[in-house]
């Protein structure tokens, strides 16, 4: 622990020991999303590893998306981990108990939640990058999109049929592991109202053995109350209606909403291409217009940040962390907010903090009491979120805002440990290291 990074690879040598790591966590069935953590397919993780893939093997690139929504649930929902048989990560299928939903899917055993819907992202980029390749490969990526089309559109009916309950329009979670920043800020006011009581069955974490300081991960008592909502959800069955209807966690999420709306155009475009039915393209259009609209009416009058809203309390929660960008993400926002939240995203409360190793923004501000550089979604920098926002940047047509963030993510990640996030200030790589999506951007910013 504690340091400084003695090595700084050149990008030739970076690029091959980031598709090492792809080749190595390959069980041949998946990708796992890192080799002791977590030894199983995670949903956005694959997003990301697919992209990654695309630029070495874009036949294992789709393999791993076919395999992620061979486990999309009958309902629409894709899963946010399809188990392998490993057994080294709880809480594992037994603990889900999703054998027995009703909308489960046949054949592989899979949690009973979701994650950001970033799926129709990574679909266009391996069309890009296949694009560029050989007439095999581009047919071979086309053909691949043209057939996922109608599940991707089917995950994003089931956000809105099911997830988008209140008139916030903002797409709700009912677990922090849904939003993906797991122990954010974001979600400390909702979790606190979660009271595990004395009905959880025990039970022994096991990601703490793995990495080294367990002050870099989750406390206990987050755990409890994560391991509770899981019970509560097992008791009704994953009825998704009833899960709504009684989780004690109820959040619309802004990040989501807003990766929704630009996933919703994305689908568009490739189904404007692909031939689909032109009554699935007005639905998404309808989708993408209406989280927009939710994005920027989170906004906050003062800060311009967006937030999201507790849809148990029923309040705003003002907490400011990266998601408070989204508006960037998926654009909607009034131009004089935009340009707020860019200064913003510039000045020393973010990436222009002089202490950054790399301006990339943090999880969490550095100068908001609470920052934390070294616990997980409380403060590190996370390069798969860099990735996203440089997507989204160039997408908007913001190209030295895109190639600034490829760069700093290019800096902080040049130490070729491939860690799952960053210590900002001294960039020391923590949680696991040879994580998949960390290696997966890094060959995306070097091509
Ligand atoms: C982390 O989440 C898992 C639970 O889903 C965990 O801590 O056990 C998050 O960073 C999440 O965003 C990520 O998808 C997952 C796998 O990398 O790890």
């Amino acid at each position: 622990a504690g340091g400084r990074r003695p090595v700084r690879y050149a990008r030739p040598t970076l690029a091959a020991r980031a598709a090492r790591v792809l080749r190595d966590n390959d069980t041949g069935a998946v990708i796992t999303a890192a080799p002791r953590l977590y030894p199983h397919m995670w949903s956005w993780d694959a997003a990301f590893i697919a992209i990654g893939l695309a630029r070495l093997d874009l036949p294992r690139a789709v393999a791993e998306l076919e395999t992620l929504f061979r486990a999309q649930w009958r309902n629409g929902m894709v899963p946010h981990i399809v188990f392998t048989d490993d057994d080294a990560y709880f809480p594992g299928p037994d603990r889900w108990g999703t054998d027995s939903a009703v909308d489960g899917p046949h054949g592989v055993r899979t949690s009973g939640i979701c994650q950001p819907p970033v799926h129709a992202i990574a679909v266009q980029r391996m069309l890009e990058i296949a694009r560029t390749s050989s007439p095999e490969e581009r047919a071979g990526a086309e053909r691949f999109a043209r057939s996922i089309w109608p599940a991707l559109y089917s995950w994003h009916r089931w956000l809105v049929e099911y997830r988008t309950p209140g008139p916030s329009g903002l797409i709700a979670i009912v677990h922090g592991w849904e939003s993906g920043m797991d122990n954010s800020p974001r979600w400390d006011v909702p979790y606190a109202a979660v009271d595990p009581g004395d009905e959880l069955p025990p039970y022994v974490r096991k990601d703490v053995r793995i990495v080294g300081d367990a002050s870099e991960r989750p406390t206990d008592k987050e755990y409890d109350r994560y391991l509770w909502l899981i019970e509560e959800m097992r008791r009704a069955g994953y009825d998704q209606k009833e899960v709504v209807r009684s989780s004690s966690f109820l959040v619309g999420d802004v990040f989501i909403t807003a990766l929704f709306a630009v996933s919703c155009d994305v689908l568009i475009e490739l189904g404007t291409e692909f031939g689909q039915p032109g009554s699935r393209l007005a639905d998404l259009a309808e989708w993408a217009a209406r989280a927009r609209d939710a994005v920027a009416g989170s906004c906050h009058s003062v800060s311009g940040m967006a937030r999201d809203r507790d849809l148990r309390a029923n309040r705003w929660l003002d907490t400011q962390t990266i998601a408070g960008f989204s508006p960037l993400l998926c654009g909607g926002a009034p131009d004089e907010v935009q340009m707020r939240l860019l200064s913003l995203l510039d000045s020393d409360r973010w990436c222009g903090h002089p202490g950054l190793l790399a301006p990339v923004p943090p999880s969490v501000s550095p100068m908001r009491p609470g920052f934390n550089p070294r616990q997980y979604w409380r403060g590190p920098q996370w390069p798969v979120v860099n990735w996203l926002f440089g997507w989204a940047f160039a997408r908007r047509g913001w190209h030295e805002r895109a190639r600034k963030l490829r760069e700093a993510g290019l800096r902080l990640t040049d130490d070729g440990a491939f860690g799952e996030y960053y210590e900002p200030f001294t960039g020391e790589p923590l949680g696991s290291t040879d994580q998949s999506w960390t290696a997966a951007v890094v060959l995306d910013w070097l091509c």
